[in-house]
């Protein structure tokens, strides 16, 4: 009886346990490595017999950890170590300590990689090769893509080295656990039990980011903290830095501009005064001890309510070049945002950044580079292209885009962000003529700059898929290939991440990358059609609030950006109005002072247009703007369908998730639609057109939802 009543238990533990392997809760993002199907596993196997990978360092020590785990996991069958080339090996050797590799290492700089099927000795091999052992990971996580994704693996010819120099992650993460315009959870940084207890998220953290190539990240918020600067916080930024190391990451901070005063009662924080400058050159030299490869800082200063160098009259290139030579001697760098708008500057807000830092081209430091988010605004669901890209030669600029979906549906909607990021790194400025695309000015290469970044602000948290959905992390993963490699197209990328997160099966994947590719264009549909931007409620910027008029500063109001009056409809930005297009190089500036040949996707950004006048399509503004919200809502519903078609196909766990969310978006895609039409009709006092249904409730009662509890606003 007990010897049977044993077996059960056995039993059940065998069958939880293997429940628990197999789970599909997100948590392996896209380095799932299950068993492959068909022959793939057998192609893997073939190719894989042994890992030679020899050499000492963490670095390897994890290349090899993740080859194992990957090659184990696809055939059933974990490889050899060895230290000598044999037959049918995955053959890692750095040019630093392999003289005569078979494949040339230059031109793929200190993080890229060559991989190469080759025959050494008369062994036929996969070499993988690299100047570095960081290379060699990136090389290793390269072959574990391709093999995940079923490919052939016996005649490899690639190599690889990234255009952008500073791959970085910025987290607004709070030193209390939460996250700002965070969706997925808590921060994942325990701070509270750090450097002590250090838990395995942070090493999975690592190897998702390295797989990606993303090789730096800031820990914490850019509405800093002082407390960060402390030692106590420094000891624990050091711990992760020490578990991030061996994957090529570094570890920045934003910093408060005040610290001096906050922290050890400096009577100011004026960046020209000696007393200043001396208290961070200290503060450098004590994280350096801690961290001796920190990256450097981050800084948002004057803008939003924080303190800056303004506040003593001085400049941003005086505060930026004063933390500059602070960091300098440890050969760190200072990132300066951009995002400034001040509440008593009566200029149209999208200017104001341009205004500010235009006139600054030159000023700052060589360990400076200014960090510029994609669009003048913020992070709106469409924005052209910002007026500062291209217009501070000699100034590195690098780019700031927003992961996490503050104004995209947050954590709920599938909106795939591969397009936005597609559309801005291949805009033309017309800097220096055609074709100085935004990629080329953030890639360094139009005007020369060897310090070269981009950024996304994380939609990471403690959620056990890191992302709040399955599909989020899909944005995550788009961001880094795109930041190593600026020409993928966010269809390829799709492709990419589909493969790995669900199947190489067609069956899915076709579906599954349709869903995605249109799913941002359909939330510009539902939330700011035509050109419309920032009308999301106040706050926590959740749900439409288009209607919004009483906020404090003229430009936390929708209707400062709307401009919706009895004639029509759009912000005037041309030369009649705030003249932000004279911002841009002439010929994009002569383009968009025109109606006839603005971006119709533009059109309200730049121009205020009559309710009748023409859109391409012969129909008016009005009747336009109501069949863009049907479409987008209609472009949910077939999502909806097009996944239910996919029940088959996917495990019962992420199927259940993704049709949920889809229901969630479905009817807050309908919200804003109707809510946005009711709005917009009490001011054109036109009829919808006749296909066209009318809203659900009244204005009154849209404007009366209220959600106090809405996350992510801190
Ligand atoms: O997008 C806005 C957000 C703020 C954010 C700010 C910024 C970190 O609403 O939450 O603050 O931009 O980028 O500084």
């Amino acid at each position: 009886m007990i010897a049977r009543l044993f077996c059960w238990m056995i039993a059940i533990a065998m069958a939880s346990l293997t429940q628990v392997a197999s789970a599909e809760d997100g948590y392996d993002l896209w380095l799932r490595y299950r068993p492959a199907q068909g022959e793939a596993a057998g192609r893997i196997a073939a190719q894989a017999t042994a890992i030679v990978a020899p050499g000492t360092s963490a670095t390897l020590t994890a290349v090899r950890a993740e080859l194992q785990r990957g090659v184990t996991g696809m055939t059933g069958k974990a490889p050899a170590l060895s230290d000598t080339v044999q037959q049918d090996a995955l053959w890692l050797a750095s040019s630093a300590s392999t003289p005569a590799l078979p494949v040339k290492t230059n031109g793929l700089g200190n993080e890229g990689y060559a991989i190469r099927s080759v025959t050494k000795d008369g062994k036929a091999v996969t070499l993988i090769a690299a100047n570095s052992d960081i290379g060699l990971l990136h090389g290793a996580f390269h072959w574990l893509r391709l093999a995940q994704s079923g490919e052939r693996l016996d005649r490899l010819d690639i190599s690889s080295a990234p255009k952008i120099g500073l791959r970085l992650l910025n987290h607004w993460d709070n030193l209390d656990g939460t996250v700002e315009r965070g969706y997925a959870g808590s921060s994942i940084w325990d701070w509270w039990r750090l450097p002590d207890w250090k838990g395995p998220r942070y090493t999975d953290y690592a190897r998702a980011n390295a797989s990606i190539g993303i090789n730096g990240t800031v820990l914490n918020n850019v509405n800093a903290k002082s407390d960060s600067l402390t030692a106590p916080y420094i000891a624990k930024a050091a711990a992760l830095a020490d578990i991030f190391r061996p994957y090529g990451i570094k570890v920045y901070l934003s910093v408060k501009w005040t610290a001096p005063m906050e922290l050890d009662g400096l009577k100011t924080a004026d960046p020209l005064d000696p007393q200043v400058a001396a208290w961070w050159k200290a503060k450098a030299d004590a994280i350096y001890k801690e961290i001796p490869d920190f990256g450097g800082f981050l800084v948002k200063a004057n803008s939003e309510g924080q303190p800056g160098p303004q506040d003593y009259k001085r400049t941003h290139a005086d505060g930026a070049n004063m933390l500059a030579a602070a960091v300098k001697p440890h050969g760190g760098i200072v990132m300066w945002r951009a995002f400034v708008y001040a509440h008593d500057n009566p200029d149209d807000r999208a200017k104001q950044a341009y205004s500010d830092f235009k006139p600054l081209d030159g000023q700052f430091a060589d360990n400076v580079i200014v960090q510029v988010k994609n669009g003048a605004i913020d992070f709106q669901p469409r924005e052209p292209f910002h007026p500062l890209f291209g217009a501070m030669p000699k100034t590195p600029l690098m780019m700031e885009f927003q992961i996490t979906k503050e104004y995209l549906g947050q954590s709920t909607h599938l909106t795939y962000l591969g397009p936005l990021f597609e559309e801005t790194l291949t805009s033309d400025t017309y800097a220096k003529g055609k074709g100085s695309t935004v990629a080329k000015v953030i890639d360094g290469s139009l005007d020369g700059h060897k310090l070269t970044g981009i950024a996304g602000v994380a939609n990471i948290g403690t959620d056990r898929d890191w992302s709040g959905s399955i599909f989020n992390q899909a944005d995550w993963y788009v961001f880094g290939r795109m930041a190593w490699d600026t020409g993928l197209t966010a269809q390829g990328v799709a492709r990419e991440w589909a493969t790995l997160t669900f199947s190489p099966d067609a069956k899915v994947i076709d579906p599954v990358v349709a869903m995605m590719m249109g799913s941002r264009e359909a939330a510009v549909d539902y939330m700011t059609p035509l050109g419309l931007t920032h009308v999301m409620a106040t706050g926590h910027h959740y749900g439409p609030g288009p209607w919004v008029a009483d906020l404090a500063r003229p430009e936390w109001n929708p209707v400062y950006y709307h401009k919706a009056d009895a004639n029509g409809i759009g912000f005037d930005r041309t030369k009649t109005g705030s003249n932000a297009t004279g911002q841009y190089a002439a010929p994009v500036a002569k383009m968009l002072d025109k109606v006839k040949t603005t971006p119709e996707r533009d059109l309200l950004w730049f121009h205020h247009v009559g309710w009748d006048s023409k859109l391409q399509s012969g129909e008016t503004v009005w009747n336009g703007l109501v069949h863009r919200y049907d479409r987008g809502v209609a472009y949910v519903a077939g999502m909806q369908t097009s996944w239910e078609a996919l029940r088959p196909y996917v495990d019962a766990e992420r199927f259940a998730e993704t049709q949920a969310l889809l229901g969630i978006q479905h009817r807050e895609a309908q919200w804003w639609r109707d809510a946005s039409i009711a709005y917009f009709q009490s001011i054109a006092k036109r009829p919808l057109p006749a296909d066209a249904a009318p809203p659900a409730q009244t204005l009154d009662w849209y404007k009366a939802q209220n959600f106090p509890y809405a996350p992510g606003h801190h």
